[in-house]
């Protein structure tokens, strides 16, 4: 980073900042210069050279509006609103475009649909709950908690039927997980189509869930040594159902209550959902009222017709479970362009269904050469992880891509690969490295690279 103080340095003289700025900001700027040649120098500079431009070019603007410093703003020369004049709270009104987004030429109906994740609003890992994407096959169910039981049968000692309060006398735990839809992507299997990150990667929400573990519940029915597949069902329209390998079950299945603190909301499966981590979201199945065991899979239609993958020779895979190691760049992107040349931070999201992200790399030439990029925060199995990565940006185009390996030492595949292994036919489980490509004046745009 050193090498860019110089560059800096003439970047703030030229904006004629220092000067003219208010005292304020020329004490910044000498503690910003007593700062020897650390990480945040350059940054630091960014921001004084941006705060000289507000002070000087911008000024009519400022007094006009009469909020900026140094004038003291109008909210702070009156009241705001009293306590629990909300009380169920909600995002600032500044915030208003902030959504979930469809894309309304995918079905037919929005009771059959999918909603994305607005990921490029996202900090940190968790996705507020009134973001989460949705997905259904036949609408919300509204469930009153006190009329809906789950109900263990099939292969076991002591089938039992379990009030949702029961449930919630079993020790809970709590874990953060991400939920993908197998989809996510899919619509780009032949070519780039989609106009922004929300729409590429948006199938995909994180969340800390609490419930019980399944194996808690099945210890309570006592599967019967026979019992080696369970099949979840649905209470919704659709009754949607799916066969989970006991093996899965007895290892990390959670029947979950709570999302982020509170308890479901009706779109994720209001009062109870399976949650099956790091598998395609389709067998986490919602609104939860039937598991069956019994001795081999159901060939429900979510696992022969749907949820399947065409490959290049004709034939479909099955029981394609596990959400690959992927991960995408979130800033910037389509709905987020850079502006002027200078220090960014690239930010992006990783996640396998196979456990911990272990690195990731990021090209800036469209896969000719990596560097490292930083893991941020809590790296977690079967969570979203964030990535970071401090780059100045010169001006000029850039054909930026990230790479996750996971602890397992998978890598995630190029599109080449991936289409090498399995053709174009199939909607599922696309997980190829991802490219944008930054136009000279900051914006960006969804390309493919092979
Ligand atoms: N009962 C039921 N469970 C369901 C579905 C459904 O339509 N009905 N959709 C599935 C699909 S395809 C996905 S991707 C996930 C999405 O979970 P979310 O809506 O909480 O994001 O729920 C799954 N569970
Ligand atoms: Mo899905």
């Amino acid at each position: 980073m050193s090498g860019s103080d110089q560059a800096s340095r003439r970047q703030v003289r030229v904006a004629g900042a220092r000067d003219k700025a208010p005292p304020s900001l020329q004490a910044l700027a000498a503690e910003a210069e007593s700062l020897k040649a650390s990480d945040r120098r350059g940054f630091l500079k960014g921001l004084l050279a941006i705060g000289g431009a507000a002070a000087t070019g911008q000024a009519v603007a400022v007094t006009a509006a009469g909020s900026l410093p140094p004038l003291v703003p109008p909210w702070t020369r009156s009241l705001g609103r009293g306590v629990v004049s909300k009380p169920y709270g909600e995002p600032s009104a500044y915030e208003k475009d902030v959504l979930r987004r469809t894309v309304p030429w995918l079905t037919a109906e929005s009771i059959s649909s999918i909603s994305m994740t607005p990921l490029q609003n996202l900090k940190g890992l968790i996705t507020p709950n009134g973001l989460v994407f949705e997905r259904y096959h036949a609408g919300v169910p509204e469930i009153d908690p006190e009329q809906h039981r789950l109900m263990i049968h099939g292969l076991v000692e002591r089938p039992l039927i379990f009030t949702m309060q029961a449930l919630q006398r079993f020790p809970s735990v709590s874990d953060i997980k991400f939920i993908e839809c197998p989809a996510n992507g899919g619509m780009e299997w032949k070519g780039p189509q989609m106009a922004g990150l929300q729409f590429t990667h948006g199938m995909l929400s994180c969340c800390e869930w609490t419930g019980v573990r399944l194996s808690t519940l099945l210890a309570e029915v006592g599967v019967k040594p026979e019992g080696k597949w369970l099949l979840a069902e649905g209470a919704d329209g659709a009754a949607m159902a799916r066969s989970i390998p006991i093996e899965k079950a007895l290892d990390d299945t959670l029947v979950v209550y709570a999302q982020n603190g509170e308890a479901l909301r009706p779109e994720q499966g209001y009062p109870v959902r399976l949650l099956n981590p790091g598998w395609e979201g389709n067998t986490s199945v919602k609104w939860l009222r039937r598991i069956e065991v019994g001795n081999q899979p159901w060939q429900m239609r979510e696992e022969t017709s749907k949820y399947t993958d065409l490959m290049a020779d004709g034939r479909a895979r099955k029981f394609t479970f596990v959400q690959e190691c992927n991960s995408v760049i979130t800033s910037p992107c389509p709905e987020r362009p850079w502006q002027e040349a200078g220090w960014y931070e690239i930010e992006g999201l990783a996640w396998s269904g196979r456990g911990r992200v272990k690195a990731v790399d990021i090209s800036f030439d469209g896969g000719v050469s990596w560097l490292n990029a930083a893991l941020k925060g809590m790296v977690m199995s079967k969570s979203l992880t964030r990535f970071g990565y401090r780059f100045k940006w010169p001006g000029g185009p850039l054909l930026l891509q990230s790479r996750a390996l996971d602890e397992t030492g998978y890598v995630q595949p190029t599109l080449r690969q991936l289409r090498e292994q399995r053709g174009v036919n199939s909607i599922y489980h696309k997980n190829a490295i991802h490219t944008w490509r930054v136009e000279a004046d900051g914006s960006v745009r969804n390309v493919q690279m092979l």
